[in-house]
C-alpha cells in the first residue's frame, strides 16, 4: 500500500480528516513522485540486461549452482533462476512505485523461504543473485537515484 492508501485508510478508521503528520509524509511521496517513476522506468527497459548480467555475476561466484548437483544446473533449472530474478526485479519496481516495500513482500516473500528450502535452493544463493541486481541496476542510475533504488533491494537482500 502507498502512503497515500494507507493514511485514508488509518483515518477514515477513526472518521477523521487526514492529520497534518499524515499530510506531510503523503506531500514527500508524491515530491519524490517523478524520481521513483524515472528510476521503475529505467530498470523496466533494461530488465533484460540488468537479469543477464546479474545471472552472469551470480553464475561466475557461485559456480557450484550451475555444476551437476548444483540447485540450478542445466538448462531448466538455470532458466528458473534467472525467471526469479526476474520476478524480483519486477517487484522492487513495484515497491519502488509504490514507495513501500508491502508489494514486495507480500508477492515475492510471504512464504519465500519454505518454499526455496522444500526445493533445495540456497538462499545464501538468491540473495547473492540480488545483490547481482542491486549492482548492475545501480550503474544504470545516478547517485541519488541508485540510493533510492538500493533501499529496496537492500531489503530484499535481507529478508531471505
Ligand atoms: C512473483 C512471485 C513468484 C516467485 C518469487 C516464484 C518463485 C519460484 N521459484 C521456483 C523455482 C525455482 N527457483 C530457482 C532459483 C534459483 N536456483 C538457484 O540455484 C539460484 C540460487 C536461484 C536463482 C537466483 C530454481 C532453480 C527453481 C526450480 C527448482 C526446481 O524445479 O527444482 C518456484 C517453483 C515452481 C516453479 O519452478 O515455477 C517458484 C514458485 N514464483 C512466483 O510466482
Amino acid at each position: 500500500m502507498s502512503v497515500v492508501t494507507k493514511s485514508i485508510v488509518n483515518a477514515d478508521a477513526e472518521a477523521r480528516y487526514l492529520s497534518p503528520g499524515e499530510l506531510d509524509r503523503i506531500k514527500g511521496f508524491v515530491a519524490s513522485g517523478a524520481r521513483r517513476l524515472r528510476i521503475a522506468q529505467t530498470l523496466s527497459e533494461s530488465r533484460d540486461r540488468i537479469v543477464k548480467q546479474a545471472g552472469d555475476q551470480l553464475f561466475q561466484k557461485r559456480p557450484d549452482l550451475v555444476s551437476p548437483g548444483g540447485s540450478a544446473y542445466g538448462e531448466e533449472m538455470t532458466a528458473a533462476c534467472l525467471r526469479d530474478l526476474d520476478y524480483y526485479l519486477r517487484l522492487v519496481t513495484y515497491g519502488i512505485v509504490a514507495g513501500d516495500v508491502t508489494p514486495i513482500e507480500e508477492i515475492g516473500l510471504v512464504g519465500a523461504k519454505e518454499m526455496y528450502k522444500s526445493l533445495d535452493v540456497p538462499l545464501s544463493g538468491l540473495a547473492e543473485g540480488f545483490r547481482g541486481l542491486k549492482s548492475v541496476a545501480s550503474g544504470l542510475l545516478s547517485g541519488e537515484d541508485a540510493a533510492e533504488a538500493g533501499f529496496y533491494f537492500d531489503y530484499l537482500i535481507g529478508a531471505l
